[in-house]
């Protein structure tokens, strides 16, 4: 059976009613990712939100009488909702009550594969349940309390609940813990490498890009969230210049704190990335609004100073105005489509000026014996040229920055070099 769902908004003093409509149109997106059909949306405007009901006690008697002339089955907000206001409404209305939080831990936990997607969105989940436990069963005890059975025994099975969800989130915070370490070893691994994450709102193309420039063959499904996991590839730019793309989960608007929280270890690709290409549809009406979410989420997790490139996608789908605007408002970026694999170039060329920045070019002169550095040099860095001059050979190459600090501390002073503009 499809669930048939109510949607609500509510619209205060300090957002708009346009904003509002957008959200609920996302909202819906979601809904529907998760097989349920949207059969009415509601926008509520309140001066202040209620602490009881969220909404207010008379717009919930007017939700009441939808729920049986529509068939509807659950009520949805695009608000998060205390587990008071859940239980409240709840109770009130006799039906489901979900928030915004609870639909993206829901589709996640639909699309999760991977052990460590599993792992992490189990712990998300749980996270979000633990508050909203003991007003489930306080509810419950009423309904027990009136035909004899008294508190404490409820009580004691709050207890144990609480008690068993607790153990089950330590238990999965160790696990996590433990793929992380194969995590690290893995990105040691590739530590001379420079590293470009794909980030974006969910569905701007991301998979579908990463796939275009590095022939990988990513799950793209026009489809919320349908990446959880981070896939790493190697790709040229051009023969001398190989870099480490990954592609990664995609944020939204009101992302869950307990997911970007759980989601760490799979968003450390992005922590530890040289550069960030910022994705956005261009196609989308809201394709500002979703890059500033994607700088907000950046922001909590602390990652705003990385190096970046804009990307709008899905230029086959926007019109003159859409690209006029983006072009005065981010003068920088690129405009691309991956699916149809158009100025795709540009954005190689984009890439390549941005290691060029973090690179250091030099002139060195070695006696032939210093066969360790040599080796060394020839491992890590890109030789440009190399000639032989009695017991010398004379090495131009170029490198990341922060592989020449390193190499620099391990020359003798006999050492000649020269650094190039
Ligand atoms: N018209 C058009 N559609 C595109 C283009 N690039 C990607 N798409 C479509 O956009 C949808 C989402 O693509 P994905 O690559 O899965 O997007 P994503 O950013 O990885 O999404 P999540 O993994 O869900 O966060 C798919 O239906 C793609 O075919 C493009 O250049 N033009
Ligand atoms: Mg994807």
């Amino acid at each position: 059976m499809i669930e048939r769902v109510l949607l609500i908004g509510v619209v205060t003093p300090l957002i708009d009613k346009d904003d509002i409509e957008e959200h609920l149109d996302e909202l819906a997106l979601l809904v529907t990712t998760l097989g349920k059909k949207v059969v009415e949306k509601l926008i509520v405007t309140r001066k202040k939100i209620d602490s009881g009901t969220f909404i207010g006690k008379g717009k919930v008697e007017e939700i009441e009488k939808l729920i049986e002339p529509l068939d509807i089955h659950a009520v949805i907000f695009d608000d998060d909702l205390s587990a008071s206001q859940t239980a409240t409404l709840n109770k009130r209305l006799d039906i489901e009550i979900f928030d915004r939080s609870r639909v993206i831990l829901d589709i996640f936990a639909d699309h999760a594969r991977s052990r460590e997607a599993k792992t992490q969105v189990e712990l998300a989940r749980l996270e979000y349940m633990l508050p909203r436990l003991k007003r489930l069963w306080t509810h419950l005890e009423r309904q027990t309390g009136g035909i004899g059975i008294r508190g404490g025994m409820g009580e004691t099975q709050i207890e144990v609940d609480r008690r068993i969800v607790r153990t089950k989130i330590l238990k999965l915070k160790k696990d996590l813990r433990i793929i992380e370490k194969e995590r690290i070893t893995q990105s040691k691994r590739r530590d001379n490498i420079f590293k470009v994450a794909l980030i974006g709102y969910t569905n701007a193309g991301k998979s579908t890009l990463m796939n275009a420039l590095t022939e990988a063959d990513v799950l793209v499904q026009n489809k919320l969230f349908a990446t959880l996991d981070t896939t790493v590839r190697k790709f040229f730019l051009d023969k001398n210049h190989l870099v480490l793309l990954s592609d990664t989960v995609g944020f939204i608007r009101k992302l869950p704190h307990d997911l970007v929280a759980s989601f760490q270890s799979t968003l450390n690709e992005v922590k530890e990335a040289d550069l960030i290409i910022k994705v956005a549809d261009i196609g989308s009406p809201h394709c500002f609004h979703q890059l500033e979410t994607v700088d907000e989420v950046l922001k909590e997790m602390n990652i705003s100073d990385t190096d970046s490139i804009i990307v709008f996608n899905k230029i086959d789908t926007m019109d003159d105005v859409m690209l006029k605007h983006a072009q005065s408002k981010y003068p920088d970026s690129i405009f691309l489509s991956a699916k149809n694999k158009l100025r795709l170039s540009e954005l190689n060329k984009s890439i390549l000026d941005k290691i060029k920045s973090h690179e250091v070019h030099v002139k060195m002169n070695l006696p032939l014996q210093s066969v360790k550095i040599i080796a060394e040099l020839r491992n890590q860095a890109i030789i440009l040229t190399e000639n032989y001059e009695g017991n010398n050979i004379l090495l131009e190459f170029s490198c990341h920055k922060n592989i020449w600090s390193r190499l620099k501390n391990k020359f003798s002073d006999k050492i000649e070099y020269e650094i190039i503009e």
